[in-house]
C-alpha cells in the first residue's frame, strides 16, 4: 500500500514514512542489474531475507534482478524519487548527480581495493555518503566491485597508444569519457545491456570492467583481450531512498542498517571467490590477459581529468587530497 503511494506521487513519500513510523508494514522494491548467481544478486537476496527477519516482517523487499526495471541511470532516478525504495548501485553513474561521490571515478585515485575500503570507512566515506544523501540516495553499506580493466577484440593494451583510435564503451559519466579521450580513444557511453551486441557487431571496439562482469556478460567471448590496467576502482552501494529511511523508527533504522552490513560482508566474501573463478573461466576459454607493467603513462594522461573535476568542484579539493594522503 505504502509502495503504491510512493510510486505515483513523489510528495507522498513523507506520508508513507509517517505510516512506517507507526509500524505499518512496508513492501519495498529493489533494483539490481546482475544475473543469477552473481555475488551482488546473492547478497541483495540475502539483504531482503535479513530485512524481513530483523524487522519481524514489518519490512519486506522484493528484488528485481537483471536490470528488468530499467537501466542503471533510470533506476538511480527512481530510487531518488521514491518510485523504488532500494538499489544496488555502482557509484559511477551516481557521480553526475552527487559530485562528492564522483571523486571515486577519478581514474587511479585508489591504490587498490583495501585502500578504497579504508577511505570509505573514514571521513572520506562520510563525506561521500552525505553528498549522496543530500541528493536523496542514502548508502547503507558498501559492496566490492574490484578494479576495472580494458578489453577489446583486437590486441593487448600495454600503453596509452594502444587505445588510440579505439571506440571504447564507458558508463554514463563525463569523467569516463574524458578518461578515454585523454588516452586518444573515442568514448561511447552506453547502457550495460547493450555492450555485448555492440562488441559483437563492431559498433564499439572495446569496453572496460572487472573480472566478474567481463565473464558474466559473455563480453569475453567477443572481446578476448583483457589488459590489467586497473584504471578504476569504484565502490558500489546498497542505496535507499533517503526519505524512506529517515521516516523509519530508530528500531527499524537499526534493523535495516544491520541487514545491509551483513549483506555487504557476504558480498565481499563472494566477490573475492568470483573474481578468481571468473578469471579462471575466461582464461580457460582462451582469453589473452596481460599485466600492464607500466601504468605511469596512463596515470600521467589523467591530469586533465583531475583538473576538470577540481575546476568544476573547487570545494572538493580537500576530499581528493584526503584520499590521496590516506595510507
Ligand atoms: C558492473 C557494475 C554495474 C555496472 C556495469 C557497467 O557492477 O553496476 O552497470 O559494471 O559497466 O561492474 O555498466
Amino acid at each position: 500500500m505504502c509502495q503504491k503511494i510512493t510510486s505515483t506521487l513523489i510528495g507522498a513519500v513523507a506520508a508513507c514514512s509517517i505510516l512506517a513510523g507507526a509500524a505499518q508494514a512496508e513492501d519495498w522494491r529493489g533494483w539490481n542489474i546482475h544475473v543469477d548467481g552473481y555475488p551482488n544478486t546473492v547478497a541483495m537476496d540475502k539483504f531482503a531475507e535479513l530485512l524481513s527477519e530483523k524487522t519481524g516482517g514489518e519490512i519486506t523487499l522484493k528484488m528485481f534482478h537483471g536490470g528488468t526495471l530499467g537501466s542503471q541511470p533510470d533506476a538511480i532516478e527512481q530510487v531518488r524519487l521514491g518510485a523504488l525504495e532500494v538499489g544496488n548501485f555502482n557509484l559511477g553513474p551516481i557521480g553526475p548527480i552527487a559530485p562528492e561521490a564522483n571523486v571515486v571515478s577519478l581514474p587511479f585515485i585508489f591504490k587498490d581495493v583495501p585502500h578504497m575500503f579504508r577511505v570509505l570507512e573514514g571521513e572520506g566515506g562520510q563525506r561521500i555518503a552525505e553528498g549522496m544523501a543530500a541528493k536523496g540516495l542514502l548508502p547503507l553499506a558498501w559492496y566490492d566491485a574490484g578494479a576495472r580493466s580494458f578489453y577489446n577484440g583486437a590486441k593487448p593494451v600495454n600503453a596509452p597508444e594502444d587505445v588510440e583510435g579505439m571506440k571504447v564503451r564507458v558508463m554514463n559519466n563525463d569523467l569516463y569519457s574524458g578518461m578515454i579521450s585523454e588516452l586518444g580513444g573515442n568514448p561511447s557511453p552506453m547502457a550495460f545491456a547493450e555492450v555485448y551486441q555492440s562488441l559483437k557487431t563492431g559498433v564499439i571496439d572495446g569496453a572496460e570492467n572487472n573480472w566478474p562482469s567481463y565473464e558474466s556478460t559473455g563480453h569475453y567471448e567477443v572481446a578476448p583481450y583483457y589488459s590489467l590496467s586497473q584504471h578504476l576502482i569504484i565502490p558500489e552501494c546498497i542505496c535507499i531512498n533517503a526519505d524512506v529511511y529517515e521516516g523509519l523508527s530508530d528500531e527499524m533504522k537499526a534493523a535495516v542498517a544491520e541487514a545491509a552490513q551483513e549483506s555487504a560482508a557476504l558480498q565481499r566474501q563472494l566477490w573475492a571467490e568470483r573474481e578468481a573463478s571468473s578469471r579462471e573461466k575466461v582464461e580457460a576459454a582462451g582469453v589473452t590477459t596481460n599485466e600492464v607493467v607500466d601504468k605511469a603513462p596512463f596515470q600521467a594522461a589523467m591530469a586533465p581529468v583531475y583538473e576538470g573535476y577540481l575546476a568544476a568542484n573547487p570545494d572538493l579539493r580537500p576530499l581528493v587530497e584526503l584520499i590521496q594522503s590516506t595510507d
